[in-house]
């Protein structure tokens, strides 16, 4: 056994045992001595009485002091539990992790990856072009990437031009044969005669330019046309046949816009 556990065990043991010896030494000094009461007088007095009666219960007694206190009660059940304390202080900083691998994804996750995007923007391009049918019919016409739709209704050429403005886009534009066949179909399938182009040569007499200012990059002029009658047509219409012609802006024709 260990030094140092027997030295507690002794520790432990001797006020044990010391203990036993004081309570041996109290039991025997307390034990009673037994005593008989013996009351003597002279014999010439006759027999003693008899027993006298009860007496006349006393007058009760003083209260008495108060007791000493008694003993502390049972541990009462926990309280509540008490609000939050106040937020700590921010800790040290940790210890420097360990080195990551490469920022760079693998190349089967990328192609992963790769693939996953190439579905969806399959699915999106399905679901689009389903849409821009939806759009286009029946008063639109798409050309590349440009698209006219009709209103349907007549107007001057400010009221037009602001109508398109307000819908985020602008008044028609042919900039080629094809564009100007799309406005075509549109002008014939409202049956109307005319819509409104954007073109007008408000600036400058005789020379039309697009909204931004530039100068025609295709026109498809009426034999004779433009020829400015009555000294005010600065703009432009095209019939139900695709020709153009100068006309007055002030007059009511079929609002085409562009996107
Ligand atoms: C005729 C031609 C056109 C002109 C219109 C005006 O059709 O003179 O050039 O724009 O009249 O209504
Ligand atoms: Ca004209």
């Amino acid at each position: 056994m260990p030094l140092l556990l027997l030295s507690v065990l002794i520790l432990v043991t001797q006020p044990l045992r010391s203990l036993g010896t004081e309570m041996k030494t109290y039991t025997e000094k307390t034990v009673p001595d037994a005593c008989t009461l013996v009351l003597c007088s002279p014999v010439e007095n006759g027999l003693p009485g008899r027993d006298g009666r009860d007496g006349k219960e006393g007058p009760r007694g003083e209260k008495g002091d108060p007791g000493p206190a008694g003993a502390m009660g049972p541990k009462g059940p926990p309280g509540a539990r008490g609000p939050p304390g106040l937020k700590g202080d921010r800790g040290a900083p940790g210890d420097r992790g360990e080195k990551g691998e490469s920022g760079l994804p693998d190349a089967t996750a990328l192609r992963r990856q790769v693939e996953a995007l190439q579905g969806q923007v399959q699915r999106l391009q399905g679901a689009f072009n389903r849409y821009r049918k939806v759009d286009l019919f029946p008063d639109g016409r798409g050309v590349g990437e440009k698209i006219f739709k009709t209103g349907g209704f007549q107007k001057s050429f400010q009221e037009a031009q602001q109508v398109c403005r307000q819908a985020g886009g602008e008044l028609a534009s042919p900039r080629s044969a094809a564009e100007n066949e799309a406005l075509q179909q549109l002008v014939t399938a409202q049956n109307k005669g005319a819509a409104f182009l954007s073109m007008t040569d408000s600036r400058t007499e005789g020379k039309f330019t697009y909204p931004t200012g530039e100068t025609l990059v295709y026109s498809n002029w009426a034999p004779g046309e433009p020829n400015n009658d009555g000294g005010e047509e600065d703009c432009v219409e095209i019939f139900n046949n695709g020709k153009w012609n100068d006309k007055s802006c002030g007059d009511k024709l079929l609002v085409i816009c562009e996107f």
